[in-house]
Parts: C-alpha cells; structure tokens; sequence
C-alpha cells in the first residue's frame, strides 16, 4: 500500500502493553485518516457510555495519506477522543513535527487507552517505543516543560503535552506542541490527564511511507507551493495572517463583543491587526508550510516583558468578548493560556460567562467587565481548579449555567456544551447553522460559512444557503480533517482545490474524484452524528433537534449597536434550514441518520450500534 504506513500504535497505559496493529485498506480508502480514521476507531474501542474521564476512554493522535510530504502546509494532525467537555465526539486539528515524526516512526495513528497510576510519557524513539517515567516534569508548566524535553530528547523531535490544566482535567484542557500550537478544543488536554500521561515525544528515523509516484507528488507540490506564493493575498497575510479578521469581523458586526452581546467593540483597532504588526518581532509555522501564520509579539504588561503567538480567535475571545482593547494584555492572556494548556475560544467564553453572570448578580464578589487582573486570576484558579469560581468556570459555560440556573443558560453562548468560537451570528443564520452542526459542538472549523453568508444576503434563510453549507463541510470538516493538511492554503490563498485528488492519485496510487470525498466525507459525518446519539442514549440523556440550536440569546436579544442594529435570528427560518440540512444528510427531524442512509454509506455496523439504543426511521 502506497501513502500509508498501515498500521497504528496500540498503547495501554493500565498494563503498560503496547502493539502495533495493521491498519485494512478499505479501513483506509473509506475513511482516509486524521479524523476520518479517528472516528472509526473510536466507534469501535470506546464502549457506549463511557466516562470520558475513565481510563475506558481512547484517545486518539492521526495523521493522514497527505501529512509530512512536501506539499503545502501538510504539517498537521488530528487529536480525538469522547470529549468530557460535550461528552460526545471531540477533536483538534494540531500543527506540529509530532505529525511528520510519527508518519516517520512508521504509523498512521497513536491510540491510547488505559490510564497508569503515576505520571508517565510516551516516547517513540527509532523504531522502539517505551512508557517512561515522568514524575519530574508532571505539574509543570508548557515554557518549562518544552525546553527540558528538547534537551532531554533533541531539539528536532515531535513534541506533545499537556499543561497544569490538563492534569486538572479543565474540561476545555487543550494538548499543546511548539510553544503556541494548541489542538482539542473539547478537553483533549484532560482526557490525556486523566491518563497520566504528561507528554509524547517522537523521533521517527525512518523515510515517510512511499508515495505511489514520487515524482509526480514532488512536481504537484512544487507547482502548489508556487501558486500559494504567487497569490494576491500572501503578502498581507505573511504580514498579518489569522489576525486580519478583527479588523474584518468588527466591519461587518460578528466581533464577538461583552459576550457576544454585540458584534461591534469601540476599541477594535487596539487589538487588531495593525497594532498587531507593531509589536511584531517573528513569524511561525507549521512544517512544510510556505505561508507561516504564527504571529510571534512581544508584548509588556507593567514590568513583564514577554513573547506570544497571535491568533485572531484568541484575540477575539480574551480581547473584545471581555471588554479588553489593548492588545498586550490580551497578549498576555494567550500566552498564560498556552502556559497552562487551556482553550483560548473556551477561556475567553468562560470568563465572558462570569463577567455577566456577576452583572446580573448571579455570582457574588465575582468579576467586572474589562477587569484585566481578574481575569488573570480567573485562568490561573480555572487551569488549577482553586476557588469556588475557577472550581465552576473549570467546568466550562454549559455545565456552570446549569448550576447557576435563574436563566443564565441564555447566555452561556456554547453548542452541545462546546463554547461558540470567534463569530457573532445575530445576523447570520447560515453561521449559526454551521455552529448548530458542527461536528463537535460550536466551532468554525467546519464551515466558515460567514464570508460566503455575506456575500449570499445575512437576512436569507434558503435552501441554497444549507446546501453550500453542506459542500462546504464535507470539504472542510472531513477532506481538509483526514488528508490530514492545513485547509488555509485553499481557504486564504484560493490554492485550487483540484490539487488534493491529484496529490492523493500520487500519494496512494488511487484515484478519488470529488465525488468519491463528498461521498467519503458524507460518511464521516454520519458516523460523528451516529457516535452523539449512541452516547447521549447511552448515558440516558436523550437526543432531539434542540442539540443542534444555537444559543438562545441570538434568537431573543438584537444587537443594539452598529449598522445592524436591531438584528435577530428567526426561530422558524433557522428550523426551515436545519429541517433541509437534515434532509441533505439523510437524518430524520431529530437528526439522527435514517437506517437507509447508515446502509448507502457502508455503515451497517453502526446500524446494529444503535438499533437497540434509539428507533432508526426508514
Ligand atoms: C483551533 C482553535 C483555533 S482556530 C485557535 S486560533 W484559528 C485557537 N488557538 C489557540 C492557541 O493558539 N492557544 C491556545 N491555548 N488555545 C487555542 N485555541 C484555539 O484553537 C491553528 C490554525 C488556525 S488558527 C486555524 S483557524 C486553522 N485550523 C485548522 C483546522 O482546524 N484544520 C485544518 N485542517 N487546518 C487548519 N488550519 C489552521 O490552523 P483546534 P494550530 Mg489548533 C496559540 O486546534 O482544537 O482545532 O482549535 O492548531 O496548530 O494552533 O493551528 O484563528
Ligand atoms: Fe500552520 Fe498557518 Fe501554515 Fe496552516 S497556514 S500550516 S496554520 S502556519
């Protein structure tokens, strides 16, 4: 088989046992890898109703047939488990070299399962891998951490880790790599903690798997890397990358604002871009990216001097969304939040979560708007679980709504228990959709469906509309998610996407055309719904459309500033479109897949899954 290495690393932290274990074709050619291949394998090994938090739970690390050849931007992998956070399927998309060494060290995937007793880490060292102690670097901090085991192990390993946050299961605990490379939004920090396992670290030695026509994937990539070097936009974004969208999002009003109240903030320019630059002292990337979107700055905070990595999500979310319009504070939020290994959407939306629950008196001695030492505070007692609040927050926004009671679920601005990422959608039913959707609670990694909304009418609520989202999903959600590569060169530079099939043709020898991905893709996301319901039904906690809604608040609250001021969601239309999505996906009115549409895409086993669990309609 060319293009994979066909095979996964079994590791099982309880008896300390690890096995390879081959990996069939048609595993492959149906699912790909990265997340494709994680949700297969989670179906399989994660029994119904586990306890994301029990050594029961797998987690799971894969690459893809893309992932560490020389075409644009294939750094990349996928991190998975049963998420603690939704307690449904959970990822993160990671760029770091841990993906092209483990494609090295000879597999496609790392499956974890088990949990040891004491801290240990995982190394995978030239073909031989061993369960270590790692008593001395558990409780420690990732800018301690990185460097010791760079000396330790070289400085050109692939490293994976987790934070203080992650050993404290923080339900939005994230694994981090490269300092500022953070992947698993839904606690996949916390689900490596509950392991005990503090770090991975990977050496491969060995060449990538052979590709089915070396010449052709160097030719493919070559031309590739050219096109995104040539394209309009990569001068401002070398200059600006993920941070030109604040400016972007404040002039179209989905700046996410005091909570995503408003989706314009007064200090906008503060935090943008522009400032951005001026703080400016490096770039970053992933491997074999030739468009590096790292925003390294250096930022000062009274007499701390200290350096971050830039992202519009987390400028957004521990900027604007808390009332914070200068960026060297923001700055300095990032960087504690990497520091510890928490989710910077998740913070910022927590903190947001406490500053208004403190307005509206539902929290005492709680925390202002704006109120950058508190929210300081707030991270450091969240990654550490201290204090009655940091104790709550910890929990993330749904679980502390739910606690809190006296309505403050109308403002806990999360799907499916996953916070909303950085776009406001008071106007914007199409995006709302593609948080409502998503497979993993309310991210844009699926479908940045905003910019296309804008140019399609904010204020339709049509069927065209729900069938782009649905192109664009299966493109983004599970192509991008299990080639494994970075979708920016196609999504910011417009590299055309007829290259992945024809860099597929010459990874694997086998020819897909878009409509055997769209067909692939359709078959990702049925099993990732599949999974949801078996879990929820399993856990008793039932399953019905009303998962898939946004948060109350854009249906009942307009914005009160800016240009659309005055704008809501309409409850009927956005029903209109979920009931049209379902029916393109081929699930019933509660959004679980039709018997008929588990059979079409070669899903039977997951048929027999769930049969007893929940009626499946025709
Ligand atoms: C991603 C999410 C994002 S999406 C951002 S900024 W973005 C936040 N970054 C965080 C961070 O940094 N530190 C931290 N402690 N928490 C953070 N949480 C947030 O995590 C990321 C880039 C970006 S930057 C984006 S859009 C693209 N995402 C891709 C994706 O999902 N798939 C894919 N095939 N390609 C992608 N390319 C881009 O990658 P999650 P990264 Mg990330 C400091 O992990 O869980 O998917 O959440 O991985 O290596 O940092 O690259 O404006
Ligand atoms: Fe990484 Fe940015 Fe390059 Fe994508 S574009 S591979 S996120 S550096």
């Amino acid at each position: 088989m060319f293009g994979w290495n066909g095979k996964y690393l079994l590791v099982n932290l309880t008896t300390k046992k690890i096995t390879e274990v081959s990996l069939d074709k048609e595993t492959l050619l149906n699912y790909l890898g990265g997340r494709g291949l994680a949700i297969r394998l989670l179906w399989d090994l994660v029994k119904p109703g586990t306890d994301p938090l029990s050594p029961d739970n797998v987690l799971i690390f894969a690459v893809g047939p893309l992932t560490g050849y020389p075409l644009p931007s294939s750094g990349k992998m996928v991190i998975a488990a049963k998420s603690p956070l939704t307690h449904g399927y959970g990822d993160g998309n990671i760029g770091t070299r841990a993906a092209v060494e483990l494609r090295k060290a000879g597999y496609d995937a790392i499956v974890v399962t088990g949990s040891s007793d004491k801290p240990v880490k995982l190394v995978i060292e030239c073909g031989k891998a061993s369960i270590e102690p790692a008593e001395d670097i558990w409780s420690m901090r990732v800018h301690d951490l990185e460097p010791k085991l760079y000396a330790e192990y070289g400085k050109t390993v692939g490293a994976l880790y987790i934070g203080p946050a992650g050993e404290n299961l923080v339900k939005f605990a994230t694994v981090i790599s490269e300092f500022g490379r953070s992947g698993g939004r839904p606690g996949m920090g916390a689900v490596m903690g509950s392991k005990k396992l503090k770090a991975i670290v990977i050496k491969g030695c060995k060449e990538l798997p052979k590709p089915a026509d070396q010449a052709e994937l160097v030719q493919l990539g070559a031309e590739a890397y050219r096109a995104v070097k040539e394209a309009d936009g990569y001068d401002f974004w070398i200059r600006q990358g993920t941070m030109m969208t604040v400016e972007w999002s404040n002039k179209n009003s989905v700046l996410p604002t005091y909570n995503f109240r408003e989706g314009v903030y007064d200090f906008a320019s503060g935090i943008d871009g522009y400032t951005m630059e001026k703080m400016k002292v490096a770039q970053k990337g992933c491997p074999n990216c030739n468009m590096p979107c790292g925003n390294i700055v250096e930022y000062q905070v009274d007499s701390t001097r200290a350096k971050a990595e830039l992202d519009y999500e987390n400028v957004a979310m521990l900027g604007s969304n808390i009332g914070i319009g200068d960026l060297n504070k923001v700055s300095h939020l990032n960087k504690l939040a990497d520091d510890l290994g928490l989710d910077t959407i998740s913070l910022g939306s927590s903190i947001a979560f406490a500053m208004e629950a403190t307005e509206k008196g539902l929290i005492k001695d709680g925390i202002e708007w704006g109120d950058f030492d508190a929210a300081v505070q707030l991270t450091e007692d969240i990654a550490y679980r201290r204090g009655e609040l940091g104790n709550l927050m910890a929990e993330g926004t749904k679980a502390a709504a739910e606690k809190l009671g006296n309505g403050a679920m109308t403002f806990a601005m999360q799907v499916k228990g996953l916070e909303i990422s950085a776009y406001d959608c008071h106007a914007a039913p199409g995006m709302a959709l593609a948080y409502g959707t998503s497979s993993i609670g309310a991210h844009h990694k699926d479908a940045w469906f905003i910019s296309l909304e804008i140019k399609m009418g904010r204020d339709k609520y049509t069927d065209e509309k729900v069938e782009k989202l649905v192109w664009m999903q299966n493109v983004r959600g599970a192509v991008f998610e299990s080639l494994v590569t970075c979708r920016l060169p196609w999504v910011e530079l417009g590299l055309n996407l007829d290259y992945y099939p024809k860099f597929l043709k010459a990874a694997t020898g086998v020819s897909f055309t878009w409509d055997d991905l769209h067909k692939l893709a359709e078959r990702v996301y049925t099993l990732i719904r599949a999974f949801w319901v078996r879990e929820y039904t399993a856990e008793g906690r039932g399953w019905g459309r009303y998962m898939d809604y946004p948060p109350e608040r854009w249906f009942t609250e307009p914005l009160t500033k800016g240009p659309l001021a005055g704008a809501k969601l309409d409850k009927d239309g956005y029903d209109r479109m979920l009931s049209k999505y379902y029916e393109l996906r081929g699930w019933d009115e509660r959004g679980i897949p039709r018997k008929s549409t588990l059979e079409m895409l070669g899903l039977d086993f997951a048929y027999k899954g769930l049969r007893n669990l929940v009626e499946l309609k025709d």
